[in-house]
């Protein structure tokens, strides 16, 4: 019997203290932060992903306001909204909802967010902060996952640690985060992708398996070691009959068979996902108190 790594519970904590820290800003005069969600077009799951964030602005009394615009939107239309952004001295951080349509460089857009509001940590600027060790923000996922190992007690130091998948979002964040000297790292990191050979043998070494790779079930209990860590950072919609919106979200791992072998394992929902919206909070707290 695994200890579930509950991410509604431990976000619910840096909730509240976030809360209490904007609540004394704001006692203080100075207003609260401002995050700004950017949505291109109306796909279903990101419609989702950014009320998510709206709503958990609203619980811990941030500012928040969301632009929509519609698919036809050109590059260069939505080039201008981001500089807008930039030069708008009321807002501290904005994200751009991914994944953009075809004919939008993400690139592009996320390139042209200044370094200072780009609170999902995706500029070029910040990644190599991030990898140099100096204060930058955090990729969301990568950063709440330290969050939640930070929350449960969970150290990477001196374990073996295996990776799968290498996106610039999660995978190759939190390999490099967890490899570094600081708090709750000092892994051994391994990196698994799609030219991996013998996978299966090397998450069955895994004291600590981080499992981004986007395919239900990936990760079956032949892969994983008595013990292991697993945390589950897929996002799924697999058809499902019996709900009302006719599918269910499941991870990347196989989690019935999975969870006996485990000693802790994140749950999907309710895992990493409440997580990477803490993180996400987190740093757009840390833009406002860098307001200049
Ligand atoms: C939960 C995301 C893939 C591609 C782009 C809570 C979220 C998800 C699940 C959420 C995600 C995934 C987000 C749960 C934001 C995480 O209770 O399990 C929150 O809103 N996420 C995103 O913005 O873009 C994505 C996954």
């Amino acid at each position: 019997m695994a200890t579930i790594l509950d991410g509604r519970a431990t976000s619910a904590a840096i909730k509240d203290d976030l809360k209490k820290k904007v609540e004394a800003m704001v006692a203080e005069g100075k207003n609260p932060p401002h995050l700004v969600a950017v949505m291109v077009g109306n796909n279903p799951a990101s419609k989702a992903y950014v009320g998510n964030k709206i709503k958990f602005c609203g619980e811990v009394g941030f500012k928040s306001t969301l632009l929509q615009f519609e698919t036809s939107i050109t590059e260069a239309e939505l080039l201008a909204e981001v500089d807008k952004l930039n030069n708008d001295p009321g807002v501290d951080g904005y994200i751009v909802q991914l994944p953009l349509p075809e004919h939008i460089s993400e690139d592009k857009v996320i390139e042209t967010v200044h370094p200072d509001k780009d609170v999902d940590g995706f500029h070029v600027q910040n990644v190599g902060k991030m990898v140099a060790g100096l204060p930058t923000y955090l990729p969301a996922t990568p950063f709440g996952i330290t969050k939640m190992m930070e929350h449960y007690g969970i150290s990477a130091s001196g374990k073996n640690v295996v990776v799968i998948g290498r996106s610039h979002i999660v995978g190759r964040p939190i390999s490099i985060l967890l490899s570094q000297s600081r708090p709750y790292g000092n892994g051994t990191v391994t990196v698994c992708h799609s030219r991996t050979q013998n996978i299966k043998e090397i998450c069955a070494e895994a004291d600590i398996l981080v499992v981004a790779i986007g395919k239900a079930n990936f990760v079956t209990a032949d892969m994983v070691k008595e013990g292991a860590v697993v945390i589950d950072v897929g996002m799924n919609r697999v058809e499902d009959a019996s709900r009302k919106r006719g599918y269910k979200l499941v991870g990347d791992v196989d989690y019935e068979a999975v969870e006996p072998k485990a000693s802790y394992i994140t749950p999907v929902p309710g895992g990493v996902g409440p997580m990477t919206i803490a993180g996400l909070m987190l740093n757009t707290y840390q833009s406002a108190l860098n307001r200049k």
